[in-house]
């Protein structure tokens, strides 16, 4: 069974928010804000409920960039991420207990401290691309291989 998930990054200008997930699965990381996708909610339903859980802010203007699949063949439960790109929003980005938002510019995202995934489709993603990625990690969450293809 896969785990589906949505993950969304606000975007203003020469910025992008990234969120510091405090807890649970990919804690410690830097990563763009989402989760599991709910029976019964849409993708984007499960997008904004996701936002506003865990920052506080309701994505109001916001488009569908790429489908990520995430394979844990040592039987982490296999998952996949529906990425959408936000520009206008209602709110500010706050603190919560699941993460710790901040903008960094994009010439400056830390993807030394990211999944180590983000860096092969991100960059396409904020160039305008829209990306489909296939990505295997061993049980450490090292990544062991990626395929990632413009769409
Ligand atoms: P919860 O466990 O908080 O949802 N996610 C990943 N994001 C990236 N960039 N790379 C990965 O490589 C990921 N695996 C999961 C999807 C997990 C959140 O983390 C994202 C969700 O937004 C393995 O419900």
């Amino acid at each position: 069974m896969t785990k589906i998930c949505t993950l969304v990054f606000l975007l203003e200008g020469d910025n992008i928010l990234l969120a510091m997930k405090k807890r649970g699965f990919g804690s410690g990381r830097w990563n763009g804000v989402g989760g599991k996708i709910e029976a019964g909610e849409t993708v984007a339903q499960a997008m904004i409920r996701e936002t506003q859980e865990e920052i506080m802010v309701t994505p109001l203007e916001f488009s569908s960039v790429g489908y990520l699949e995430f394979a844990f063949p040592d039987g982490t439960t296999d998952m996949a991420a529906h990425v959408y790109i936000c520009t206008a929003w209602d709110g500010e980005p706050v603190e919560t207990e699941e993460m710790a938002p901040r903008w960094f510019k994009i010439s400056d995202i830390p993807y030394d401290r990211m999944w180590q995934d983000d860096q092969f489709w991100l960059p396409q993603v904020l160039n305008g691309k829209t990306v489909k990625g296939n990505f295997v990690f061993d049980k450490d969450d090292t990544m062991l291989s990626h395929e990632v293809q413009e769409v």
